[in-house]
């Protein structure tokens, strides 16, 4: 790394102890960002880069709620208000166990590159609870979103700070906090937050967009290499609301997905997964992915164990983060792997990016390649701010648009900076210069 950035980077880590994936997304990042403070020390002067790894705001907030069998319990709400120089800061809400500040900060902090990446006018932010909606009933999670809404309300708003879904947050839960907030405020705000159902305010394409953006982007780096999804073999982690729509549109494509995980095990599906089975099993029934492969024959189930042992020609992890390290990397490369689409935030290892960029796999960084969640969030916006509601055709069209110019703005500036195909090289610089020239124009905040 550069000796200016180490300095910077020392401060930024003794200044978040504790934030071990925070620090990871920022090493990351400032692993790339060399070459641009040559380019441009007036980034430096106006320290910028520190004025980026400190967020705007935090709030951290008490979340009192009660069980059905009237217990109370309490839960930690957070909300990360990254950088509001391109826009209102956007971003998820994740509600799971694993929550802490750390967390939110690296989904924060990577929201900035990826929104800037889209070309939307949307800042960066994230938010959540170490709430674990697993086993609970519709009622209890209504009263927890609804407790957090009681909080969260004053924080937000269509100008100021858009929330939407992450892991555990996704239209039921959108549903109750928007609920809550127009019950609160007397007012329907339809853009304060995203994902709404399409009868109220939401957009089509919405849910499927980060799945669809994912195996778009991933399309077209294949293409770079004069191939496609066409008869690939592919693995995808998770089987959430990424997931499913990856494996979708891949088969959509021609590719098979032969394997899917949850984080209690995996399914491997030789034939392809069937994917009316699959949203059945996890989108209707909230079942367990084992289910799956108790209902569809010649499918088995591994408890445990790693998806990534099953093999693959594309792999696109779209679980959580670091859940594909440096050898999971390296028994996929020897078996054979061509390409990488992230659809999860960092879900490699930092080991993981080395082995993958060294055997000469294409690898699309999340921040680039699940950007078409929070693009079509901004269409939603969109849509809101006009009341407008747009076909399903149009607005695919739009999100496969905006994720081929994401793809084509990284290889551009790849290149640019004399590492053609490095597209963590091209997401970081690309999404790091259009902040860096917005917060110079904007003065010192
Ligand atoms: P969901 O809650 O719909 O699904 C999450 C999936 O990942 C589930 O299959 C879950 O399994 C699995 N998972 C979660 N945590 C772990 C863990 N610690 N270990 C193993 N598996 C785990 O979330 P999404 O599909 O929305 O999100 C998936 C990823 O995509 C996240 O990294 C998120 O940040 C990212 N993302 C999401 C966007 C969106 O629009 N929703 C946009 C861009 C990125 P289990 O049920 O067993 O917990
Ligand atoms: O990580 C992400 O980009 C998201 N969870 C989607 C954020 C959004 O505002 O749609």
């Amino acid at each position: 790394m550069d000796a200016r950035l180490e300095a910077i980077r020392d401060t930024v880590l003794a200044r978040n102890p504790g934030e071990a994936e925070f620090h990871q997304a920022v090493v990351e990042v400032f692993e790339s960002l060399g070459p641009v403070h040559d380019r441009h020390p007036e980034f430096l002067e106006a320290a910028i880069l520190e004025r980026l790894c400190e967020p705007e705001r935090q709030i951290i907030f008490r979340v009192p709620w009660t069980d059905d069998a009237g217990r109370v319990r309490i839960n930690r709400g957070f909300r990360v208000e990254f950088n509001s120089a391109l826009g209102p800061y956007k971003g998820g809400l994740r509600f799971h166990p694993s929550v802490y500040l750390g967390i939110v900060k690296f989904l924060g902090f990577e929201q900035i590159f990826k929104n800037a990446l889209t070309g939307m006018p949307i800042g960066g932010g994230k938010g959540g609870s170490d709430f674990d909606p697993r086993g609970r009933s519709d009622a209890e999670v209504m009263r927890f979103c609804q407790s957090f809404m009681t909080e969260l309300y004053r924080h937000i708003g269509e100008y100021t700070d858009v929330p939407a879904g992450d892991i555990g947050v996704g239209g039921r839960e959108i549903g109750y906090l928007f609920g809550q907030y127009k019950r609160i405020t007397n007012r329907y705000e339809s853009g304060v937050l995203t994902g709404k159902g399409v009868s109220w305010g939401g957009s089509l394409v919405r849910p499927e967009a980060t799945g669809f953006g994912t195996v778009i982007f991933t399309q077209e780096m294949l293409k770079t290499r004069g191939t496609s999804l066409e008869g690939q073999r592919v693995v995808v982690s998770g089987s959430g609301n990424v997931a499913i729509n990856a494996i979708a549109k891949a088969q959509s494509l021609g590719a098979t997905v032969v394997a899917c995980s949850d984080s209690s095990g995996y399914v491997v599906d030789e034939t392809g997964i069937d994917v009316a089975l699959l949203r059945e099993v996890k989108e209707v029934q909230r079942a367990r992915l084992k289910e799956y492969a108790e209902r569809r024959a010649g499918v088995s189930y591994v408890d445990g164990g790693s998806v990534w042992d099953v093999g693959a020609t594309v792999a696109l992890p779209c679980a959580t983060q670091n859940e594909l390290d440096g050898g999971a990397a390296a028994r996929l490369v020897r078996g054979g792997l061509v390409a990488v689409g992230e659809g999860a935030n960092m879900p490699s290892t930092r080991g993981a990016i080395a082995v993958f960029q060294e055997a000469g796999v294409l690898f699309g960084p999340g921040k680039a390649a699940n950007a078409g969640g929070v693009a079509t969030s901004a269409l939603e916006m969109q849509q809101n701010a006009s009341r407008d509601s747009w076909s399903f055709e149009h607005t695919e069209e739009r999100l496969t648009d905006i994720m081929v110019g994401i793809h084509e703005r990284c290889a551009a500036t790849a290149e640019e900076y004399g590492e053609p195909g490095n597209y963590v090289l091209g997401a970081n610089i690309g999404g790091f210069v259009k902040v860096a020239d917005a917060m110079l124009a904007q003065g010192l905040i």
